[in-house]
Formats: C-alpha cells, sequence, structure tokens
C-alpha cells in the first residue's frame, strides 16, 4: 500500500507558525505524505507582524500542475488555504478539476479573515473568488468571521454561540451538497469547538472541548490539518472533528502553561507524538 498523498496548497510563512509549516508535520505525523504547493513565501504570517516579506508564487502554480499531470499524480485529498492573489483562485479551480479523482477529498479552508477583521493581504475580490472556490469542497473549515464573507451578511449580525451556530453551518451546506465545519463555535458556556454539518448524514451537530481561555493565532491551520489528514486516514467528519478540537485544546492549553507569544501561534511540535499512526490518545 501506498502512503496516501495529500496537496497541500496554502502559503509557506517562515516563523509565527501557521499554513505549510502546520500542515506538513501534522500530516506527516499521521502517517501522510504532503505535498506542499506554496501560493507565497512569507517572512512571517501577517498576524501581529508588520514589515513581512510577501513573495507571490501564482506562476508557479499552473508549472508545478503541468509537471504533476506529467507525471500522473493522484492525490487522496486536495487541502487548501491561505492564497497569494486572486488570479491563484481560478488555478486552485483548475487544480481541483485536474486532480480530483472518485477517491479525493477535497477539504477548502477558506481562509479570509478572524476576530470580524479580514486578513491584510485579502482583497474583495479574493473574498469573493473563496466563496467560488469553496463551491468545488467536500469540506469547508469557515470560522464566523469566513462565515460571514462566505453567506455575504455583515459579521455583527451572525449568532456568535448558542443554537444560531446550527443555522449557520446548514446555511452554509449548498443545501446539503458540502460539509461545514464552522470552527470557533461555542455552544456550550466554557467550552468551544465546532458546528459540524455532514452531507453524508445530512446531519448537523457540535463538538465541544474545553474552551483555553486566552486567543491563539494559527490553530485555524492546526485544526484543518489534523482534520484533514484524519479523514484521508477514513474517519468520518464527527470523529475527524473530536481528534482536530482535542488536538488544538491540548497545544493551547500547553502554549497557556509555557506563556508562548500569541503571534508565535500554538506550540504544536512537542505533541506531534499523539497524532502518529493512530495509535496515540488521538
Ligand atoms: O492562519 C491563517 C494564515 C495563513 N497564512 C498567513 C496568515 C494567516 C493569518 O493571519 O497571515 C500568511
Amino acid at each position: 500500500m501506498t502512503t496516501p498523498r495529500v496537496a497541500a496548497i496554502h502559503d509557506m510563512s517562515g516563523f509565527g507558525r501557521c499554513s505549510l509549516t502546520v500542515a506538513i508535520p501534522i500530516l506527516s505525523a499521521m502517517g501522510l505524505q504532503c505535498c506542499p504547493l506554496p501560493t507565497a513565501f512569507l517572512s512571517t504570517h501577517t498576524g501581529g507582524f508588520t514589515g513581512f516579506t510577501f513573495l507571490d508564487m501564482t506562476d508557479e502554480i499552473p508549472k508545478v500542475s503541468a509537471h504533476w499531470k506529467s507525471l500522473n499524480l493522484r492525490f487522496q485529498a486536495i487541502y487548501s488555504g491561505f492564497l497569494g492573489s486572486e488570479r491563484q483562485i481560478g488555478m486552485v479551480e483548475d487544480f481541483i478539476r485536474d486532480f480530483r479523482g472518485p477517491d479525493t477529498v477535497v477539504v477548502i479552508d477558506p481562509v479570509m479573515g478572524d476576530h470580524g477583521q479580514v486578513y491584510q493581504t485579502y482583497t474583495p475580490g479574493m473574498c469573493r473568488g473563496t466563496e467560488r472556490l469553496a463551491r468545488h469542497a467536500d469540506v469547508i473549515t469557515p470560522n464566523l468571521t469566513e462565515a460571514a464573507l462566505l453567506l455575504d451578511v455583515p459579521y455583527e449580525q451572525l449568532p456568535k454561540k448558542g443554537d444560531g451556530l446550527r443555522e449557520i453551518a446548514e446555511r452554509l451546506s449548498l443545501e446539503g451538497r458540502r460539509s461545514v465545519v464552522l470552527t470557533g463555535a461555542s455552544v456550550e458556556e466554557g467550552r468551544t469547538g465546532a458546528m459540524c454539518f455532514d452531507a453524508k448524514t445530512g446531519r448537523t451537530e457540535a463538538v465541544q472541548t474545553r474552551r483555553v481561555p486566552r486567543e491563539f493565532h494559527g490553530t485555524g491551520d492546526v485544526f484543518s490539518s489534523v482534520l484533514t489528514g484524519a479523514l484521508v486516514r477514513g474517519d468520518d467528519l464527527l470523529e475527524a472533528v473530536r481528534k482536530a478540537a482535542e488536538f488544538v485544546r491540548l497545544c493551547g492549553e500547553r502554549t497557556v502553561t509555557y506563556d508562548i507569544p500569541v503571534r508565535e501561534g500554538v506550540d504544536f511540535e512537542p505533541m506531534l507524538g499523539l497524532l502518529a499512526g493512530g495509535a496515540g490518545p488521538l
């Protein structure tokens, strides 16, 4: 049996633990082969740093795709996140058309913003394009800010907790055609996690773990990477979400214990063993 492959289409930020610096180690620890297709190279992520460098990799994407096509590569998952330009949206759509097989799971993290704010490098055109791209997904993993952008409603108008979250997840499902994992969803006091609509079962259910009382950076990428890995390993959506939420909680607790600065992301590396081989607690 060959090791399953995941095409990971995200930026590479050298410092700050997000996107590919999170996806590669997590997928590898889960026993999967991560094939990165970088959308940009930055010195750091864009949250909490100023003066970061930004190398746009847009022109590389069709060249990499063409080479991979000539090699007849197939992927068990296509997993996309932070994009570097509006032009990349159409390129990622082409990539999905070219490389999606009958057993490929397409996970699109519609990365656009957080806490009601759009990220510095995301233009209105990129946000509209992200909505279009996300229509190709089997699973999307928006936070509440991204849910508002996908639904084209003001962030302030969205319910932030409780049962209203169920309605948001269902509204995002394209009438039941795609699964939705709405992250940062707190249904119970002192707990947080995700509100999930599963397109395979047609059911909407919350997954909750203890809330670590602090803000973090990059937890969306840690969450979506574990989720993608678990789906490729054969977990159903709810089990994959449980693993992802639990791993994020454990990393968050460690990050608080060691008092790591917010902009350095979560201290996940010493926790990778928990994900290994499906034999650990996760
Ligand atoms: O975590 C999402 C993300 C990914 N990549 C870059 C970012 C962010 C969020 O700020 O800045 C470069």
